[in-house]
């Protein structure tokens, strides 16, 4: 139990070995893993209930584009085998309900603290401990620091001039209003194709009088393939799933089950290529797809080949030529952007009551009390106006929280020209904070459960470690840290991701340094790398 007192000013100081900062499946297992430890831990949630981004992105079509049977915890195989997902996508109700039984079954909820925003956090360097101070005024000291606040949980909506004067309503996909929203009858302007947008325009389209999609980037999407789960493989599944969850371990994604794709694009003639494009985009689901074969993600030539196979689908479903060729995107390798999956999108736009705008060549100039106005003047009339506009993604979450050492270091200066991690894990000159998926490590290119077990797992083992041998601090060395943050770099300049104006890069948001965030060297090569870290003692990291 956290230790609690009254400060002289009335605020109550709360006492914990560990504060969590988010009650999202990562702050939940991270409670559960150290708590288990017999540490005193406490989570903070800014929401009023538990599941982070299942409890927030609450848009209609809201689904995760991993398969339920692997987008969720391993550490129990109990959980696993009674759980019982009811399609092969969860939709955002099935995995929130799921995440709330988690929290009840390992009795998580007494140790989250809901309604909290957390809006400071000072490291004192002499005492060695964190002072985390929240909008509802309580203080609380902690010997570590746990930031679980994710990585797209800062939602952004553009700054469009005219804004507060719209009288119609409007929303952004990651803020979603919890008794939903009825587009009958409606005249509504969707702007964003991520997927976001690509998951809520088919049910959009399906109320409204007329949907207006306003697209700046056309973004590749593959059929998800949705279907009730099919009772002979969750048994299958179920049977396998400890060896299948090793066997994570050992690929890029932590996915298993994904044959290694074993020679070039290039290598392939083209009716061959057709022939495996075809099976996968008949089988559904994006990873499958890039892994056709070992490069297209590396080589633009091998990458080509695929992205011409979905423009040329898109031609096929579209019916306008002009609407279609728009729609097909140009500008970026496939899979350089997060690749969409979707159910009915490209058929979408052969609705009647569905307009494609391209606010590439002619932006939205600005928000009108009746609709938008692009730059050159023409006027949408619109009762709702939906953002499907993204987030702040990656370092969002953190740069909202003032973070700073009583030695005069603030995280919003170090970070100025992009975010600076050892393994993603942690920041030289904040000891003692540790980070579950931020930037440098590659959380959001991987099935992210699996990323938040596995860095979890590490931390776990880094504090018992520290325990045993009497040491109190932890902090990376400037120079571990300044070569990881050249290998995520370098690992990057390797791929085609750099090529894309992507969330990855920071490129969404306006005067937001462009750098590559995520580590694209693969989730197994990464859990390597921090197992040898751990195994050597924490190489890289000071202790004391
Ligand atoms: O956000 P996004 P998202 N004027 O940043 C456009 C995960 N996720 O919420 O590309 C006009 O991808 C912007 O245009 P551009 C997943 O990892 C997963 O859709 O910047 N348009 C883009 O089209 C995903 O990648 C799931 O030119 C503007 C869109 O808004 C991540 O979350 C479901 C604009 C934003 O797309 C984020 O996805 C949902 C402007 N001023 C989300 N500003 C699943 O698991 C921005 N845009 C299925």
């Amino acid at each position: 139990m956290p230790d609690a007192s009254t400060l002289p000013d009335g605020r109550i100081l709360t006492r914990l070995d560990v504060a969590i900062v988010g009650g999202g499946l990562a702050g939940l297992y991270a409670i559960h893993r150290l708590r288990g430890m017999g540490l005193r831990v406490r989570a903070f949630e800014a929401g009023s209930d538990i599941g982070g981004t299942w409890f927030w992105n609450r848009y209609p079509g809201a689904r995760c584009d991993v398969e339920s049977l692997e987008y969720s915890y391993s550490f129990s195989d109990d959980l696993q085998q009674v759980w019982k997902w009811p399609e092969r996508y969860g939709t955002q109700p099935e995995i929130l309900r799921y995440i709330n039984h988690v929290a009840d079954r390992f009795d998580l909820r007494r140790d989250v603290q809901l309604n909290t925003r957390v809006m400071s956090a000072l490291f004192d360097s002499k005492a060695n401990d964190w002072t985390l101070t929240t909008d509802r005024g309580d203080v609380v000291r902690a010997h570590f620091c746990i930031m679980a606040a994710g990585n797209l949980s800062t939602p952004r909506v553009p700054e469009f001039r005219g804004l507060r004067d719209f009288r119609g309503k409007w929303y952004h996909s990651g803020l979603w209003p919890h008794e939903g929203v009825d587009f009958s009858g409606q005249r509504v302007g969707v702007i964003g194709t991520g997927s976001s947008g690509v998951q809520m325009i088919p049910i959009i389209a399906r109320q409204a009088s007329h949907l207006h999609v306003f697209q700046r980037t056309a973004n590749f999407s593959l059929p998800a393939r949705n279907a009730p789960m099919d009772p002979e493989r969750e048994r299958r599944h179920k049977a396998e799933y400890p060896a299948r969850r090793r066997a994570a371990y050992d690929t890029p994604f932590a996915i298993a089950g994904y044959p290694k794709p074993t020679r070039s694009a290039l290598q392939a003639t083209p009716a061959e290529r057709r022939a495996a494009y075809e099976a996968k985009w008949q089988e559904g689901g994006s990873i499958s797809f890039l892994y056709s074969y070992t490069d297209l993600l590396v080589n633009k030539e091998a990458n080509d080949t695929a992205s011409e196979f979905v423009r040329e689908k898109i031609r096929s479903i579209v019916k306008d030529p002009r609407t279609a060729e728009l729609l097909a995107p140009k500008d970026h390798p496939i899979g350089t952007k997060r690749l969409c999956l979707d159910t009915g999108y490209y058929e979408t736009y052969n609705r009647n009551n569905v307009t494609l705008v391209d606010v590439r060549s002619d932006p939205i100039g600005e928000i009108t009390p009746n609709g938008l106005r692009t730059a050159s003047g023409v006027a949408y009339e619109l009762d709702t106006i939906v953002f499907a506009t993204g987030f702040d993604a990656m370092t969002g979450a953190l740069r909202e929280i003032d973070i700073r050492t009583t030695d005069g270091a603030t995280l919003a200066d170090r970070w100025a020209g992009g975010p600076l991690t050892y393994l993603g894990l942690m920041v030289a000159g904040f000891p003692n904070m540790l980070i579950i998926t931020g930037p440098g490590s590659p959380g959001v290119k991987t099935q992210m459960i699996a990323s938040i077990e596995q860095h979890t797992d590490w931390i776990a083992g880094c504090l018992d470690h520290m325990s045993r041998h009497g040491l109190d601090r932890i902090e990376p060395m400037v120079e571990a840290e300044a070569a990881w943050v050249q290998h995520v770099n370098a690992v990057a300049d390797s791929t085609l991701y750099p090529l894309a104006n992507s969330w990855y890069l920071g490129a969404n948001i306006p005067d937001k340094p462009r750098v590559f965030m995520p580590y694209v060297g693969g989730f197994d090569a990464y859990k390597r790398r921090c197992d040898a870290v751990a195994a050597s003692g924490y190489e890289g990291f000071r202790l004391t």
